[in-house]
Order: C-alpha cells, then sequence, then structure tokens
C-alpha cells in the first residue's frame, strides 16, 4: 500500500494546478472526512474519490483538491438500434430499444455509478454510423428515460446524428446546411429534444465518412455542415462534436487525409463545435504516432478520440491495459490544449459489462485518466486491481499489475511491431491477414497498403521521398521521424521503408529485429499464463479467475497464429532464412492462408467459438 501513498500525494498536487469548475471537489483531512463542492455533481465525485481511498485503505491526510483536466469526458457507443454493437465485444448493446421507455433496466443505473465512479460525464448513445430513426419521437422518448436515469450521476447524453436525417425521416429533397428549410428543420428537431430532455448534451457527426452522408455531398465545407448544427443548438447550450476521420481512395496517404481536408478549415468552425479527431493519423492501430491534427488546430476547439473497445488489439479475447497507450499520447499532445476526450466504449449486456474481466481497467482507466492525465497507467492499475481482484497478497497485486503494463506492448509485439499496421484481416479485424487482397477491395483498405513489403524491404516511407507525411508533424518530431536514424525504432516501419538486411540502431539487422519482436510477444503471453497461475491462491472470484485464464490461453494461441503468419509471409517475400531464436511456425503459410473465422465484419462471438473454428 505504500507504494499507493506515494503516487497519491504526487496526484494531488499536480491537480492542484488545474482550473477549478463546478465539478471540482476538496476533501478535508480529519477522522470522518469532508467533501466539498460548488455542485452536487463535484459533491458526488468527491464522496466516490473517498470511497476509492477508502476501500484502498488510504487515508486523507492533508487537504485533497481535484478538479477534471477535460471539461469533457465522453464515451461513445457504437450501439445500433437492432441491438447489435459496432465492434463491440461484449455481448449486445447494453439499451434495451425495445423495452425502454417503459422498462427500464436497473443495469442502467449500475452503468452510470461506475462512469461516476471515475468521472466520466457524458454518453453518446448510439452508433456515429447512425441511423435516423434516433431522433423520432418514438426514439427520443426512450433516450429521455435514459437520460433521467443518468442525469443523478452527473452524466449527460448526446447522440450520433445522421446528416441525411431531414431526408431520412423529414421528407425534405436535400440536407444541405445552407438550405432554409433544412435548418428550420434541426431547429424543431432540437426544439423537440430539448422539451423532452433539458439538459441534451449535443451530437456526434461523422460525415462524409466511409460512406456516411455529410456536407460535401451538396457542394459544401465540414464547416458549414457543423456550423449550421452548432446554430441550432446554441441557444440550448449544446454542442457538435464533428469527426475528422475522413479519407477516400485517392492519391494521397490515407496518413495525410484527416490533416489536409480540416487543417484548411481551422479557425471556421463555431465556438461550440469540438473536431473530435482520433488519436493516430490512421485508425486505432495498436501502436501509431500521434495525429498531427491534434496539436495544429489552434483556433479550433479539438478532442482525442480513444478506443476502449478492442478493435484492434485481440477484442475481448486478449488482455491488453490501454492505460499505457494513451499516457504515450497525452505525453504528445498536451491534456490543456484540448476540449474533452472521447472514448469508443467497451461495454454491452455481458454479465459483467465488457466480457474479458481485465477489460473493466480499461473503461475505468479511460476515466481516470480523461480526470486526469498525468496519473501514471502503474498507479490506475493498481487501483483498479486493488478495488476489482482483491487479490489477498502484495506479491500477486504486483504481479497482476506488471501483467497488465507489459500486456499493451506485447500485443504490439505479437501483431504489428515497429511501426507496422493494418496487417489484420479484412473486416473483422481480429486475425493476422498480412496477405488478404479480396476481390475488388480498396486498395487502401488493404494490408499490402500499409506494410509495402518487397524483395528489398518493408515499411511504408514517408518522408519527402514518399508520401512526405512527417511534414504534417510539428518540429522536433518531423526533423525526427524524417531521419531513419533518429526515428524512434516504434515508428520505424510506419516512417520508412527500410532494407530487411539494414542495420538498425540495436544492431540487428531488421529482419533479426523484427523477428525478435514477434518472438518476445508469444513469450510474453505464455508468461502471463505462468503469471495468473501464480495468483491463483490469491484470487478468491474462481469463476473470474478461471475465465482469465481461459482467456490467456486463447491469446497465446493468437500470438502464436499472428507470429507465423506475419514472419511465415514475410519470409516467403525476402527469402532469408530465420534467425535461430525464432521458434518453429505450428503451421505452413498456406495453412494460415486458409483460416477462415467465417465471422462477419463487426462483431465477434466469444473466444471459446473462435477458438474451435480456428
Ligand atoms: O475503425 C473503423 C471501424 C468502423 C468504424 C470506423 C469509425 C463506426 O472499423 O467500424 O465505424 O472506424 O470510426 O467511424
Amino acid at each position: 500500500m505504500k507504494s499507493l501513498v506515494i503516487v497519491y500525494f504526487v496526484a494531488v498536487c499536480l491537480c492542484f494546478t488545474a482550473v477549478a469548475n463546478d465539478e471540482s471537489y476538496r476533501i478535508l483531512p480529519g477522522a470522518s472526512p469532508v467533501v466539498e463542492a460548488a455542485s452536487p455533481t463535484g459533491r458526488l465525485y468527491g464522496e466516490n474519490h473517498l470511497k476509492r481511498l477508502k476501500a484502498l485503505g488510504i487515508e486523507v491526510s492533508d487537504t485533497i483538491v481535484s478538479s477534471p483536466a477535460f471539461s469533457l469526458r465522453i464515451l461513445n457507443h457504437w450501439d445500433n438500434l437492432d441491438g447489435t454493437v459496432e465492434r463491440g465485444y461484449a455481448g449486445k448493446s447494453l439499451w434495451n430499444w425495445d423495452e425502454l421507455p417503459a422498462k427500464v433496466s436497473p443495469r442502467y443505473a449500475e452503468y452510470a455509478a461506475m462512469c461516476a465512479a471515475v468521472g466520466i460525464n457524458g454518453t453518446v448513445l448510439n452508433n456515429v454510423n447512425a441511423s435516423s430513426n434516433i431522433l423520432t419521437y418514438e426514439y427520443l422518448e426512450k433516450v429521455k428515460a435514459l437520460a433521467d436515469v443518468f442525469r443523478p450521476y452527473g452524466m449527460k447524453v448526446y447522440l450520433s446524428a445522421n446528416f441525411a436525417a431531414p431526408m431520412q425521416i423529414g421528407g425534405l429533397p436535400d440536407a444541405d446546411p445552407l438550405n432554409k428549410d433544412v435548418v428550420v428543420w434541426w431547429g424543431d428537431k432540437v426544439k423537440e429534444i430539448y422539451q423532452l430532455i433539458p439538459d441534451f448534451g449535443g451530437f456526434l457527426v461523422k460525415a462524409n465518412s466511409e460512406g456516411q452522408p455529410g456536407p460535401c455531398d451538396f457542394g459544401r465545407s465540414h464547416a458549414q455542415g457543423a456550423n449550421m448544427l452548432a446554430s441550432v443548438i446554441r441557444p440550448y447550450g449544446g454542442i457538435i462534436m464533428w469527426r475528422a476521420f475522413v479519407y477516400s481512395p485517392g492519391d494521397a496517404d490515407r496518413a495525410k487525409q484527416a490533416y489536409l481536408e480540416f487543417k484548411p478549415l481551422d479557425g471556421e468552425f463555431e465556438d461550440n463545435v469540438i473536431v473530435q479527431i482520433k488519436n493516430g493519423p490512421v485508425d486505432f492501430q495498436p501502436r501509431e504516432p500521434f495525429s498531427p491534427l491534434l496539436v495544429d488546430m489552434p483556433g479550433t476547439l479539438t478532442m482525442p478520440e480513444l478506443q476502449i473497445t478492442q478493435e484492434y488489439l485481440g477484442h475481448s479475447n486478449h488482455l491488453a491495459y490501454l492505460a499505457p497507450m494513451w499516457s504515450e499520447l497525452f505525453s504528445f499532445v498536451s491534456p490543456e490544449s484540448q476540449a474533452g476526450v472521447a472514448g469508443v466504449a467497451n461495454i454491452g449486456d455481458s454479465y459483467n459489462f465488457t466480457s474479458h474481466p481485465f477489460a473493466r481497467a480499461n473503461w475505468y482507466a479511460f476515466g481516470r485518466l480523461a480526470w486526469d492525465p498525468s496519473l501514471s497507467p502503474e498507479q490506475i492499475a493498481r487501483e483498479w486491481v486493488a478495488l476489482e481482484l482483491k487479490p489477498s497478497s502484495k506479491k500477486s497485486e504486483d504481479r497482476i499489475v506488471d501483467m497488465m503494463i507489459r500486456s499493451r506492448e506485447a500485443v504490439v509485439d505479437y501483431m504489428m511491431p515497429m511501426g507496422l499496421h493494418h496487417l489484420f484481416a479484412f473486416g473483422h479485424h481480429y486475425g493476422p491477414e498480412p496477405w488478404c487482397d479480396p476481390e475488388g477491395a480498396r486498395e487502401d483498405w488493404l494490408p499490402r497498403y500499409y506494410h509495402r513489403a518487397d524483395s528489398v524491404g518493408i515499411g511504408f516511407d514517408r518522408t519527402q521521398t514518399g508520401s512526405d507525411a512527417v511534414s504534417q508533424y510539428p518540429l522536433p518530431y518531423s526533423e525526427e521521424y524524417a531521419s531513419i536514424e533518429k526515428c524512434p525504432e516504434e515508428y520505424l516501419l510506419w516512417f520508412h521503408h527500410v532494407g530487411w538486411s539494414d542495420r538498425i540502431t540495436t544492431g540487428e539487422t531488421l529482419w533479426e529485429a523484427l523477428c525478435h519482436h514477434y518472438e518476445r510477444g508469444v513469450n510474453e503471453t505464455e508468461k502471463f499464463i505462468e503469471d495468473w497461475n501464480a495468483c491463483e491462491q490469491d484470487i478468491a472470484d474462481k469463476v473470474l479467475f478461471a475465465d482469465v485464464a481461459e482467456r490467456l490461453e486463447i491469446q497465446a494461441k493468437d500470438a502464436r497464429w499472428w507470429k507465423d503468419a506475419c514472419l511465415l509471409y514475410f519470409q516467403e517475400i525476402n527469402g532469408l532464412e530465420f534467425p535461430d531464436f525464432v521458434t518453429p511456425a505450428v503451421r505452413t503459410l498456406d495453412e494460415y492462408k486458409a483460416v477462415d473465422l467465417g465471422i462477419d465484419n463487426f462483431t465477434c462471438p466469444s473466444g471459446k467459438l473462435l477458438d474451435s473454428m480456428r
């Protein structure tokens, strides 16, 4: 416990510097510490923090003053109205639209309490690939029922809006943001929403992205589209979160496209529009360099979008504790420059909300970091392990925290180390398919677009001799990333096409280094099994213990699959021998190529089912 007390002291000091707002609180020390706050939500957060300290056995010996770093700390649910969840791996949607508003499940309040425990203050209920039906009166009544449950927990409700809603449910011939009828339609719709939900938060919009409608369909810019919605919602205090996740097949490197489209619009957005930008320039890969757009829109409110659901990190089968990834982002993107932070939720109707017991740690960590990004991933893991797993010995606690901290790097190592990205199977994004080439598929959806492996080398040249994405970065990063010598190893193949036999800074050839990473990733997953088994005596919840043990077995098997499939495929291209330390592949490349999980694009069955199909 001592280490926790020390880190808490540091965290408390840092919080003193944060700006006070009505969500902040103060806890005064004493035999029974007192919570002071300017608002009921601030009081709730203070009480929740005090509860956490008590549960962790930490005494309040000095006054604690705390304010959130980001004023908007929001979950994005990619939940569809038919109960499915896009990229959701924890069962079906938690929202039972068929039963609402008549029947309000007690799980809604449980969910809101979990969010409030870590300071999450908003939730977008539906998928960004939005059905316009959510804006019909029938659904708005259901949304109101949820908003009523969430309100006492300090959680505001937001909705994803389909930009073509005036056409789809309003009967208008277009959705041009400069068409007066369109503006009137949105104005009436917003009025209807606020009559039902006076503290409605606003809209999240995915426009002109992956086939979704948007202002560009009518010759208008993203700023014109966002500003029209912003103007109708402004009188009610609402906001528009406008996503910058745009790319289209064409000449420009996909990693450059959001910047190319949005940077020229800097300064044009209304001040109740926040441009929501994915953490990396491509798409939630196991590791990406930060998105340069996040640091180069000085005249625009921006917020990073993180992905809590593990679309590209082994779904709910793999242990991947994501706080290290998010802290990495905040080491490049200063939280003070951002208006909020969004996390794509990993929550469903599964018995524990997230399916993998450790996936709850990512929900927890998202909230804790959104409140205070200076908290260390280790401290957050320590809190979560002590609060949720409650191991009966310090040794097991340390062991589990250590596993969690190592887990994200392990996933990067066995899936796509050294800056490789998008080697995923088409559609479901679970297993490896660096060779994937389905007929008629868009080039920028294929792994070869990203890995560019050929007989000479591997990696995407994003320097001046290639796509020049490096020049979108500010100094010193633009210079560092452009130089093959100075580029950090973890981004090497993101920015450079490197010869297979070129020596990298460790003295190994690129091929040896790549093999090393894959091998290390696999070894780590085997160590996770040993580590977890060593904790068995200390975990009282035997069902949870067995559940995790089973998933770790799947993860280790998958890690071998990733390593074998990728290394065999790259070997076929470069014709080199494997270094001695590489363990022999379990199957041949052809056998791996024949693996067909038979699962659809967006959802994934339970680990067990997947395992039996493998
Ligand atoms: O990562 C991709 C996902 C899509 C998702 C899209 C987005 C909601 O594969 O399923 O759609 O990103 O972020 O809009």
